[in-house]
């Protein structure tokens, strides 16, 4: 799968270099990409972005840079392209599962107070937020999003993690223990030790249960 990212701030990508991601891409499994949009500035100054018409709402970047980077990258507009912006519904599992089908998409970071919503309006296919709280921009958040999907894609990471995890059926994952058996004078649950079947699985399914109803709303 290949991303693009387009951000005014390059340098804050280096965490998916690392880890997981950063193994992917080494192999091949995923390819990401991050663009200075500042750089399609038809500015002498390169500048991207200008006041609001809104009286007092700060800086709004400009449709020109971020349509002539987009014309640079994907001038078919192939890509699925995604606006990461507080204002929009809230990235979920079910979702982050359905994103992991597209060959490539296109992430804008916004930033400042905004970007002009013309440029959303006719340039982009969806607008995403990660959660009901303000960042000062959408690279964490754009972050989020190629981790939480690329975990999806072929090869990443190995398929049994992606079977009994948090959120798939709307359920959150029972805990985990490993050695020691005692730490602190607190042992692992006695069924863990079992062998039993049948018994280890309704503990997981009733600490599950449990899980959900003590961090889920309604
Ligand atoms: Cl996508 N951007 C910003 N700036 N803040 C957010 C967000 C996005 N999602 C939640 N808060």
């Amino acid at each position: 799968m290949r991303w693009t990212i387009l951000s005014l701030f390059p340098e804050m990508f280096v965490p998916l270099q690392t880890s997981i991601l950063g193994r992917a891409t080494k192999a091949g499994k995923l390819q990401i990409e991050v663009v200075n949009f500042r750089d399609y500035s038809t500015d002498k100054h390169h500048k991207v972005d200008d006041n609001s018409y809104s009286p007092g709402a700060g800086l709004v970047l400009s449709c020109q840079p971020i349509y002539d980077c987009l014309q640079a990258i994907d001038p078919e507009h192939k890509a699925h392209r995604i606006f990461m912006t507080p204002a929009a519904p809230i990235l979920n599992q079910k979702r982050v599962i359905e994103l992991a089908q597209y060959e490539h998409i296109i992430i804008l970071c916004g930033h400042y107070e905004g970007v002009d919503q013309r440029v959303i309006d006719t340039c982009f296919d969806e607008v995403v937020s990660i959660g009901e709280y303000v960042l000062t921009g959408g690279e964490i958040p754009a972050m989020v999003l190629v981790d939480s999907v690329s975990r999806y894609v072929d090869g990443v990471i190995n398929k049994a993690s992606l079977i009994s995890e948090s959120y798939l059926d709307g359920k959150l994952e029972h805990p985990q223990y490993t050695r020691p058996r005692v730490w602190q004078g607190i042992s692992v649950p006695e069924v863990l030790f079992s062998g039993n079947h049948a018994a280890i699985q309704k503990w997981k399914d009733e600490a599950s249960k449990a899980v959900t109803e003590k961090f889920t709303k309604n």
